[in-house]
């Protein structure tokens, strides 16, 4: 085994709380390379030769939660072909099917050095991807597959927060106010992690 373990940090939050938008800003400050759970997801579903593709599909139209040995896979996959070894993983782990599985997988590999949590209303969250919707293609960005997203986050996602938060490893943003502000306050936290 490497003995260079890899830092991670997870980027957690509702539908639309604005995860995906903060990592970009974070990677150009601050030198994290950034794996979208979703992202890695949607790429493996539209792989011709992938075996998940219909697996993955199904889940995300629902708003569930596809299996870890999927996901976790992915990532590592994701991180081995990366040079860097800062990572912002967005969007996982979202239940404790992904946390278990995480922990199984990573234990000797990575470091979780912090939980990036931004914290917005549902209504803020639901109209964010119902306006993305109207251009973004995303089978998930419509009102009935929303209902079951922003169901699953509070079911199944909040409790994995909190359990980090036990841990005094989340540091809690408010992710209504405009994303320029929002990432003001996102460089305040990370200069402390620095
Ligand atoms: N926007 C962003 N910030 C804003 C701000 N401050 N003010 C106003 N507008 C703002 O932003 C969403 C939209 O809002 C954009 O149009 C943006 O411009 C605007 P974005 O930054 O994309 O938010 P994000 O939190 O990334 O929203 P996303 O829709 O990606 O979150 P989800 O968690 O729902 O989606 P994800 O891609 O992570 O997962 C999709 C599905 O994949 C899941 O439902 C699940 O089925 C599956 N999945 C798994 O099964 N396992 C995983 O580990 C990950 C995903
Ligand atoms: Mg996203």
């Amino acid at each position: 085994m490497a003995s260079k373990k890899y830092n991670v940090l997870f980027v957690l939050g509702g539908p639309g709380a604005g995860k995906g938008t903060q990592c970009e800003k974070i990677v150009k400050e601050f030198g994290y390379v950034h794996l979208s759970a979703g992202d890695l997801l949607r790429e493996e579903r539209s792989n011709p030769s992938s075996q998940y593709g219909e697996i993955i599909e199904g889940h995300i139209k629902n708003g569930t939660i596809v299996p870890v040995e999927i996901t976790c896979a992915l990532l590592l996959k994701a991180m081995a072909a990366s040079e860097k070894n800062k990572f912002l993983i967005d969007g996982f782990p979202r239940n404790k099917d992904n946390l278990e599985g995480w922990n199984r997988e990573t234990h000797d590999k990575a470091t979780v050095k912090g939980v990036l949590f931004f914290d917005c209303p549902e209504q803020e969250c639901v109209q964010r991807c119902l306006k993305r919707g109207q251009t973004s293609g995303r089978s998930d960005d419509n009102e009935e597959s929303l209902k079951k997203r922003i169901s699953t986050y509070t079911n199944s996602t909040k409790p994995i927060i909190e359990h980090y938060r036990s841990q005094n490893l989340v540091m809690e943003l408010n992710g209504a106010k405009s994303a320029d502000e929002v990432f003001e306050d996102v460089r305040k936290v990370l200069a402390t992690l620095e």
